[in-house]
């Protein structure tokens, strides 16, 4: 199985459908597509939504992370990446949505945009207010995230890898993007899994590959 993947390395939802392909052998081509200003109209056809990833699969469109996931694990059953004990997988979807609405969004994409790519990829203002108030979103969020790993867990759902662990991965490497790290002080279990699942073959090859392309130009090579 092949997939084209329209989108930029840089985006956690592309890298999250990236990782599901490593992790699952599924060989893939990269489409480079920044999300930055206006949308192009020929992109819009594809991207309704004028969000990056969309996986184009036999000629066809999906212009989403979550359904491209899904449809690569329908396709691909090992390593499975949604359980199939009906708890867990609702569980998961809820993880992913908290990583997705909580994590990211509040805490994250801001540091990420205003510590990133504001400041050194587009060199325009800087955020402060929305720094500080992600600064201040993080500790719930984290304790979050520390209280699901509770108990020495390897992964969100306990001992195997679901797609809320690639979700977690990958917007912890825009984390790492943007300068920060996860204070292993306070946060223990947070801290060792996000190392944990950026030292996996499939992160691992993903993070050089977007070292390749940024260099020390990001707070994460730098140093
Ligand atoms: N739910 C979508 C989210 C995708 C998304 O938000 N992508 C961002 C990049 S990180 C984007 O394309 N933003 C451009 C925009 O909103 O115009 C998915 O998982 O694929």
């Amino acid at each position: 199985m092949n997939v084209t993947i329209h989108g930029t390395i840089m985006s956690p939802w592309v890298r999250r459908l990236l990782a599901c392909c490593e992790e699952k052998g599924v060989s893939y081509d990269i489409v480079n597509v920044v999300p930055l200003g206006e949308p192009d109209p020929e992109f819009l056809k594809i991207s309704p939504l004028g969000k990056v990833p969309v996986m184009e699969v036999n000629g066809k469109f999906l212009p989403d992370s979550l359904a491209g996931c899904a449809y690569i694990e329908s396709e691909v059953a090992d390593p499975p990446l949604f359980p199939n004990d009906s708890w867990e997988l609702g569980w998961m979807y809820w993880l992913c949505d908290f990583l997705g609405t909580g994590v990211f969004s509040k805490v994250e994409a801001p540091l990420f945009i205003n510590k990133f790519v504001n400041p050194i990829l587009l060199q325009t203002d800087v955020d402060e207010a929305a720094i500080a108030q992600a600064i201040e979103e993080m500790p719930r969020h984290f304790d979050y995230l520390e209280e699901q790993l509770g108990g020495g867990k390897e992964f969100l759902l306990g001992d195997v890898i679901s797609l809320a662990d690639l979700t977690a991965g990958s917007i912890f490497v825009n984390f790492r993007h943007a300068g920060e790290t996860v204070d292993p002080n306070q946060w223990p279990s947070l801290s060792a899994y996000v190392e944990r699942m950026h030292t996996r073959p499939s992160f691992a090859r993903l993070i050089e590959r977007e070292k390749k392309a940024v260099g020390a130009v990001s707070p994460m090579f730098a140093g």
